[in-house]
């Protein structure tokens, strides 16, 4: 079992909570301070919120003996993506009245506001309660959002693992009633033991725990960066189950070689039904007393599965479960590209992926995408959809329906920037970085539009307009974007500097690595140039970039 002594700071937090509680009320009525105290930052991450700064004016605050300028970002749990129109106005009206304006698409299929003030943070919690959203463990050292296959083109499938998207995200909720009493006002329960949680105990889990569900042959959800994945198995036109791994993740430190991302390893199969939920349960229960309790760098579950050995984690879920694995079923993975513009489904629905560069939704002066989906999700003729490429389908369409969305997202430039962005764009995703992430070394999103505007010339040069190859930038090594499974990474290491990676592969089955230390732009694209000159022209038919650097060898 876990290390019992020596426990990290923020055990001791959750421990001592009152459920999660702490001390948020009190926190929240300090008007002396934009912060929280500093047990509640760890906290407040459980009800789905970060105390951030901007991170742009610390300097200034400073110079000023001013404190920062704190704010609060808030994450909605919203399973398998999912939201209704009248979700879509709301979330626009509570955009535009308490944060910066930006609905921010995560690479978790949900989203993000930023710049919440103290003051504004409960009624923007009630604002969502009340258009039935929340944003209950969507962070924390809890079960996150549960993610899986954006597109409902993948037939009945996708009706049925959008359900286990739904089921296990309730299955690993917090029993704690906290969210409700702190921002909700409800009246704390008379009877405490309704309480009891015994998946999270008093101690949650070691660490963030996350579930992928993905539909072969599409892996847009990049199932094997997940700590528990899903992957679908049809047969015969029928869910027969799912092909279940361990141990994906992404987040490594910079200098700390004893972290670092992995893939997850395959376990077995799962027949559909009850023993999915069981085993996922379980895999939870294994982290929660197997996972390390100390050092918070280390206490993922990949390390948890890796220290074990993968047949000891096996064995001890097995028994847990109190049924076996059945051997693992064949599957083939093909890419992780989003459908983008419009498709039907296999009711003859019509849906439309947009291109979100980054996943921020705001108005841009050509490109008003707040103004153009509101639109839509006034007329009450769609649902929306978020993509784990940040991107956003506008779902559920009817064929009498579709001439007049289509005008919408024509006349907002919408049907455009989709068809004209260059395949290297829409494949890209950025984390967000700075100026808000407290962990960022160098610029993400507001920087990857730009180097991709200075990358496109040597694509065009080369030939290589139509190749998708996936680049993906993060200002940190925490991996937000799952940079190390794409083919060309940009991981930050100090302001404008980058670790240059490349070999990963089409589908998120394979790692890169590192190719070049911290470089700046002007020798970011100087070595672009030359291994796009190399891979235009020796590259056998179909090969793409990343197989292609890993058989020459450049890692
Ligand atoms: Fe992340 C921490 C943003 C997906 C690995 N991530 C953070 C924080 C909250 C910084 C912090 O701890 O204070 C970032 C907030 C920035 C901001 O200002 O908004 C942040 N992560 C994001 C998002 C918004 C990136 C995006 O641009 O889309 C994604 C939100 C997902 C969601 O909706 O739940 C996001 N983060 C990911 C992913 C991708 C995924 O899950 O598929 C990963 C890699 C997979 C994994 O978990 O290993 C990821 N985030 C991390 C880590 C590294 C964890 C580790 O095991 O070492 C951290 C740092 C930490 O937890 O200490 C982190
Ligand atoms: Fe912040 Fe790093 Fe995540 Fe980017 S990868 S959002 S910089 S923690």
């Amino acid at each position: 079992m876990s290390e019992k002594n020596n426990l990290s700071s923020t055990e001791h937090i959750k421990m001592k909570s009152d459920g999660l509680r702490g001390t948020l009320k009190e926190s929240l009525k300090d008007e002396i301070t934009g912060a929280i105290r500093e047990d509640d930052r760890a906290l407040v991450k459980f009800h789905g919120m970060y105390q951030q700064d901007d991170r742009d004016r610390r300097e200034e605050r400073s110079a000023k003996k001013l404190e920062w300028l704190y704010s609060f970002m808030i994450r909605l749990r919203i399973p398998g993506g999912f939201i209704t129109a009248e979700q879509w106005e709301a979330l626009h009206h509570i955009a535009g009245a308490h944060t910066t304006g930006v609905i921010k698409i995560t690479t978790r299929q949900t989203v993000q506001l930023h710049g919440i003030l103290k003051s504004h943070v409960k009624p923007t919690i009630q604002a969502f309660n009340t258009a039935k959203l929340d944003s209950i463990s969507a962070c924390g050292d809890v079960n996150r959002n549960v993610i899986c296959a954006a597109h409902p083109k993948f037939s009945s499938l996708h009706e049925e693992i959008f359900e286990y998207s739904h089921g296990l995200s309730q299955l690993a909720k917090p029993k704690t009633k906290a969210y409700y009493e702190v921002w909700l006002d409800e009246k704390p329960l008379a009877d405490k033991t309704a309480e009891n949680d015994p998946l999270y105990q008093d101690r949650y889990l070691p660490r963030k725990f996350k579930i992928g569900i993905a539909i072969p042959p599409t892996n847009d959800v990049d199932v094997f960066a997940n700590d528990c994945g899903l992957i679908a198995i049809e047969e015969k036109g029928k869910l027969a189950g799912f092909n279940i791994l361990a141990g994906g993740g992404m987040g490594a430190t910079h200098g700390n070689p004893a972290t670092y991302p992995r893939l997850g390893t395959v376990l077995g199969f799962v027949p559909a039904g009850e023993k999915v939920y069981k085993a996922v349960y379980e895999m939870i229960t294994v982290q929660r007393d197997f996972g390390n309790r100390s050092d918070r760098k280390l206490s993922r579950l990949k390390y948890t599965l890796d220290n074990m050995g993968v047949e000891a984690f096996k064995a001890e879920l097995e028994k847990r479960c109190g049924f076996t694995l059945e051997p693992e079923r064949s599957y083939q993975f093909t890419g992780r590209t989003d459908f983008y513009g419009w498709h039907k489904n296999h009711e003859g629905k019509w849906y439309y992926t947009a291109f979100i560069e980054n996943g921020r939704v705001h108005d841009d002066e050509d490109l008003p995408l707040k103004t153009a989906f509101l639109e839509i999700a006034l007329l009450r003729k769609t649902n929306f959809r978020f993509t784990c490429n940040q991107n956003l389908i506008v779902a559920d369409v009817n064929e009498k329906d579709k001439a007049e969305i289509h005008a919408i997202l024509d006349k907002y430039g919408i049907i455009k920037q989709t068809e004209q962005a260059t395949p290297l764009r829409k494949e890209s995703i950025s984390c967000v970085a700075f100026n808000t992430c407290p962990l960022a070394l160098a610029e993400a999103q507001r920087y990857l539009p730009a180097l991709l505007s200075k990358m496109e010339p040597i694509m065009h040069k080369y030939g290589l307009d139509d190749d998708n190859i996936s680049v993906r930038m993060t200002g940190c090594p925490n991996g937000c974007a799952r940079p190390y499974a794409a083919e060309i990474a940009f991981i930050g290491t100090s302001y404008g500097f980058y670790n240059l990676q490349i070999g990963g592969d089409r589908a998120g089955m394979r790692l890169n690595k590192l190719y070049k230390e911290s470089l700046g732009e002007e020798a970011i694209l100087e070595e672009l140039d030359g291994l796009l000159k190399t891979y235009s022209k020796d590259r056998r038919p179909e090969e793409t970039f990343g197989d292609f650097a890993m058989r020459i060898g450049w890692v």
